[in-house]
């Protein structure tokens, strides 16, 4: 990979980052983000590994993929300042992290590795394609978490069917995780597994993990749900005359040729 390749994705993550605390998403050092970088490391050959970072997992699945990664503690709306601090490129090796580049000053990866590397793994099993995971926290969706039943067939339900988007965008829903402590392996390892069957994974009265082939591709879907979410918190209060019914829904779903999550809809 070329060096300005690294840097153009290195501007789209900073980019993503700024989007996210513009939305209000990502209040004080609120979020991180991570993407799977297409190289082997050996782009960096001047810096041979001189830190490493231990997880609290074996990533051996990964070894050897690199991975461009947000700093703990640092704020998205900073990102673009110096990404050299702020940002990191390592690479996996068993229970370790080479540091390949960046997190000068004594940064570090992100308190969500866990649940970044191994939701990685996951859709990169379901979907070669896949390269970025997001973590944000939407303003709508965790309010939604507050007073809707957390059960995620439920949940997609009642989005879906607040605006078109939703279920031609989130055709395989939103996973969704009750309330855990976050930044270790035990909300890593639960994120991972919604990651099986979902792009969207919601943590109840936290925010919301996104993977995606690429940083729009990944911010897209939280945008989605973020917007149906906005629309259900509008008129949950009030008397709903109309909203799309499933029947409306595999109408739609039947003309975007969409394979929608199994069993969701009642038809
Ligand atoms: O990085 O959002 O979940 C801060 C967080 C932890
Ligand atoms: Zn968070």
């Amino acid at each position: 990979m070329l060096k300005g390749e690294i840097i153009d994705y290195i501007r789209a993550l900073a980019r993503t980052a700024r989007l996210m605390s513009g939305y209000g998403w990502s209040e004080r050092n609120a979020g991180n983000i991570s993407m799977l970088l297409p190289c082997n490391g050996t782009e960096f050959p001047a810096s041979a590994p001189k830190r490493s970072f231990r997880l609290s997992f074996d990533a051996s699945e990964l070894n050897g993929r690199v991975f461009l990664v947000t700093g703990t503690g640092e704020y998205f709306r900073n990102l673009a300042l110096s990404p050299k601090e702020k940002l990191g490129i390592v690479r996996v090796k068993g229970t370790e992290l080479e540091l390949l580049w960046g997190f000068q000053n004594g940064g570090a990866p992100t308190s969500e590795i866990s649940a970044h590397l191994r939701s990685h793994a996951v859709r990169l099993r379901e979907n070669p394609a896949h390269s970025v995971i997001c973590h944000t926290h939407p303003t709508n969706l965790i309010a939604m978490s507050a007073v809707h039943s957390l059960d995620e067939r439920e949940f997609t339900r009642t989005l879906w069917k607040q605006c078109s988007e939703c279920l031609m965008f989130l055709p395989d829903g939103v996973g969704v995780l009750p309330w855990l402590p976050c930044g270790d392996d035990r909300i890593g390892a639960a994120t991972a597994e919604k990651m099986r069957g979902f792009r969207v994974v919601l943590w109840a009265n936290h925010g919301i993990f996104a993977a995606g082939n690429g940083f729009d591709d990944a911010l897209g879907s939280i945008e989605i749900a973020e917007k149906a979410a906005e629309l259900y918190l509008k008129t949950a209060h009030l008397p709903i005359r109309q909203n799309i019914s499933d029947v409306q829904l595999l109408e739609l779903a039947r003309l975007c040729k969409l394979s929608v999550k199994e069993g969701y809809l009642n038809v």
